[in-house]
């Protein structure tokens, strides 16, 4: 019989140097699974929480030596010795002992780490890859990269409001030639960035950070180098994170950057000008996760043209989105384990939007890590896309490089 024998965490860095949860769980025959949760920048209100102990003399108040204890502590009693290794069981155990609905007693940042570190300890001890131990026998194929090689908003101190802007390989013939294809691409763009004296620093993901004019000019800039490296739009094709709800005050959208105020009308109508300009496939957050109104009227007018994305405003989270297919907001749903801090959750959810049409988008975070976890999910439940930065920073390229091992079956 399994049994899980030990659960034990860490407090260690993420990929923006703050602290992070890294949870062991231990199985009776030996097996072992060790993960670190990620963390967000541009946050969703209604994500789970993220302790952090705000003691501000340990990293700014950024520390998660509480969440740390509670795995040590409350977490490690109620598992430890747990006749079984059902993600669902233990999670549920899990869900129990904070009894919140925003997991805001344990903290989701614990909670996760735990559950997908037990994850990896079942699947090493069926001596299966994680995305077969998650996904079964019956995968279906592997996600095609939404690689952002342009940062603005919350992850860059540039003059950009677009938070993502991203290329898609989706007339590549395998991931490997999806990767090679965006790596050509980033360096074409940064590349042209240098010849014309702007800056080639990167943003949290790893995409360029330079100070342009306005989201036409980066649009254009990213189709000149999808061009100089020789390519079109039958083979890549651009998404946005626009990332709005950072900019929704009182009904109307202020662009800090820019210091310019839209409705909700203004900004449907600019997404449809660069959906008929640009080879746009996929548009995340448009509107803010309070704006439903707007968000059932751009999937009225643009919803059959276009991959609209609730990041924020569906945030994992299976009650908001049951309300999004009611009133038919968006048609795609990014999936973030840590918005609501379970693997079987996590899972539930893309069921739930499968039934109902919406495409689930699989998503690193800002803040990432060395953990590939979202490699192996998106090829578990044979996810579209995939979306984890730049072709460039090693907490992005480690879950690509993943998914070409997982490509090529080599299990590392
Ligand atoms: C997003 C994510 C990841 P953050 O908005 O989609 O790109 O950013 O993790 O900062 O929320
Ligand atoms: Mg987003």
């Amino acid at each position: 019989m399994k049994k899980i024998a030990d659960v034990k965490a860490l407090e260690v860095l993420d990929s923006r140097g703050n602290p992070t949860v890294c949870a062991q769980v231990t199985l009776n025959d030996g097996a072992r699974g060790v993960a670190i949760a990620p963390s967000g920048a541009s946050t969703g209100a209604y994500e789970a929480i993220e302790l952090r102990d705000n003691d501000s003399t340990r990293f700014g108040g950024k520390g998660v030596k509480k969440a740390v204890e509670n795995i040590n502590g409350p977490i490690a009693k109620a598992l430890i010795g747990l006749e079984t290794v059902e993600q669902h069981i233990a999670d549920s155990i899990m869900l129990e002992l904070d009894g919140t609905e925003n997991k805001e007693n344990l903290g989701a940042n614990s909670i996760l780490a735990v559950s997908m570190a037990l994850s990896r300890a079942a699947a090493e001890s069926y001596k299966l890859p994680l995305f077969r131990y998650l996904g079964g026998i019956s995968l279906r194929k592997m996600p095609v990269p939404m690689m952002n090689i342009l940062n603005g908003g919350a992850h860059a101190s540039n003059n950009v409001d677009i938070q993502e802007f991203m290329i898609v390989p989706k007339g590549a013939e395998s991931f490997g030639e999806a990767l090679r294809i965006g790596s050509e691409i980033y360096h074409c763009l940064g590349k042209i960035l240098s010849e014309r004296g702007m800056s080639t620093g990167v943003g949290d993901e790893g995409g360029f950070a330079p100070n342009i004019s306005s989201d036409r000019e980066a649009l254009e800039l990213i189709c000149q180098s999808i061009q100089s490296a020789g390519y079109d739009e039958k083979t890549v094709s651009l998404a946005l994170d626009v990332a709005s709800s950072e900019w929704y005050q009182e009904d109307k959208y202020f662009m800090p950057k820019r210091g310019k105020y839209l409705n909700s009308g203004e900004l449907i109508a600019i997404m449809e000008e660069y959906i008929n300009d640009f080879p746009i496939i996929s548009i995340e957050d448009p509107l803010s996760e309070d704006d439903w109104e707007g968000w059932c009227a751009i999937t009225k007018r643009l919803g059959d043209r276009v991959r609209l994305v609730g990041d924020d405003l569906f945030v994992t989270n299976r009650r908001r989105l049951k309300k999004g297919i009611k009133l038919k907001a968006g048609n795609s749903i990014l999936i973030k384990p840590n918005q609501i801090g379970t693997v079987s959750e996590t899972l539930e959810v893309i069921e739930l939007g499968r039934k109902n049409g919406y495409t689930p988008i699989i998503s690193h975070r800002s803040g990432e890590s060395e953990d590939t976890f979202i490699a192996d999910l998106s090829v578990a439940v044979g996810a579209e896309f995939i979306k984890s930065g730049a072709p460039c920073r090693s907490e992005r390229t480690s879950k690509y490089n993943r998914l070409i091992a997982i490509e090529n079956s080599l299990i590392f």
